[in-house]
């Protein structure tokens, strides 16, 4: 172990915060929030772009799930800056070590150390400023933040595999070594962590409120609130955001292609069979917030179309250009009873930012999924 340590420190970099032991107890809760944070990630890329296998195997259930798994990746997001702030000032003396290269393993340490560094501090910055919905690059956001986040994952594993040895010595709260002599600075120690864990607890609970409504009241840091917003929902791009002007009832048809294509009014649509369902608007930017959507079953309009049990649909917005004007869904968000062409929020018409005169409302679907001011479904082979 002592090979691993750099020679010469200066006397201010020697303290007990700047030690193997301070870093392996942030890196036990940085490790598993960055986990965390990765898998959902993942779980929210593959229901965004899923690859053809998976398309009809996503499932429309529960319908509560795609609210969690965001929810709970912005929260580690969240929660991993304090932990990564600490982190790095624990182990910045490192920086200093001299020489600074000692063997080509080191230096293949070093560089390891560099990527994981780098990606985490950028993974967390822009998926920070995506809550905020502000995009102050010049690269498409998604794809980016995906591919950094597997060499993230990647540069983690390696540094958990070298650094091994390090952290099974200071795991365990008292490992034989500092049993028999306290340290005299352990307090500090302590009141760092202590430190630490009360940042982590108040960026959580001043954010979180943000998608678990009970907390609602605490939201201070968090960009949006659940309850504003018209109908009292919040709104992700208004109508005036997305070029789509108020669209006039009379003038409205909503198109359904497929091998019996047919077109309705406003009015049709209204007479049809309307149900009530439940369900979340469960936004990428990590807010959500449960509500009452009205309106025609998806099921029923595409059977109407002669569309056969397995088939997709393409959902098109009267929205004429932008990313998510269009949305796709398998088979089980098609037949599921709860997916709604939504006329009525929250007991009254839909107004404009959320989507009128109609908009998809599905279980278990991320919001930049459920495509307002719905024009056009199309029943795909
Ligand atoms: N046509 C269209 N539909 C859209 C969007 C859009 O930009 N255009 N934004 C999506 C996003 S990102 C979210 S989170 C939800 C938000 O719905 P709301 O504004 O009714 O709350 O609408 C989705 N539907
Ligand atoms: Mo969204």
């Amino acid at each position: 172990m002592d090979g691993m340590k750099p020679r010469v420190f200066p006397p201010a970099f020697r303290g007990r915060l700047h030690d193997a032991r301070t870093a392996t107890a942030i890196g036990r809760w940085l490790g598993p929030a960055f986990v965390v944070c990765f898998l959902t990630g993942l779980v929210s890329h593959l229901l965004q772009h899923p690859p053809g296998w998976l398309v009809d195997r996503i499932p429309s259930r529960p319908v509560w799930g795609y609210r969690l798994t965001q929810g709970l990746h912005v929260a580690s997001g969240t929660a991993a800056v304090p932990l990564l702030l600490a982190k790095l000032w624990t182990v910045y003396p490192r920086l200093f070590a001299w020489p600074p290269l000692r063997s080509v393993r080191h230096a293949l340490e070093r560089l390891s150390v560099a990527v994981l560094v780098a990606g985490a501090v950028f993974e967390l910055t822009t998926g920070l400023l995506n809550t905020a919905q502000w995009y102050p690059w010049p690269f498409s956001f998604v794809p980016v933040h995906y591919a950094v986040g597997w060499l993230v994952v990647g540069a983690l594993l390696l540094h958990v595999a070298v650094k091994l040895p390090d952290i099974r010595a200071h795991w365990t709260r008292r490992s034989p070594g500092t049993l028999a002599l306290p340290a005299p600075d352990a307090p500090d120690r302590r009141s760092l962590l202590a430190a630490v864990g009360a940042a982590v607890g108040a960026v959580t609970l001043t954010t979180v409120g943000q998608s678990l409504t009970p907390l609602k009241d605490l939201l201070l840091l968090a960009p949006r609130h659940p309850d504003e917003g018209p109908q009292s929902l919040p709104v992700n791009r208004t109508a005036a955001a997305a070029g789509v002007g108020r669209i006039d009832a009379e003038e409205y048809r909503l198109v359904v292609t497929g091998p019996r294509p047919y077109t309705l009014t406003l009015a049709d649509l209204r007479a049809l069979p309307q149900h009530d369902v439940d369900l979340p608007i469960a936004c990428v930017e990590g807010w959500s917030r449960s509500a009452r959507w009205t309106g025609v079953r998806v099921r029923d309009l595409v059977e109407r179309a002669g569309a056969p049990a397995d088939a997709r649909v393409r959902v098109v917005s009267l929205q004429l250009r932008g990313g998510y004007r269009v949305s796709e869904m398998g088979h089980e968000h098609v037949r599921d009873p709860l997916t709604l062409l939504a006329l009525r929020l929250n007991g009254r018409e839909l107004v404009p930012d959320h989507g009128y005169p109609a908009r998809l409302i599905a279980p278990n679907r991320p919001g930049v999924l459920q495509t307002k001011w719905v024009g056009r479904l199309e029943v795909l082979a």
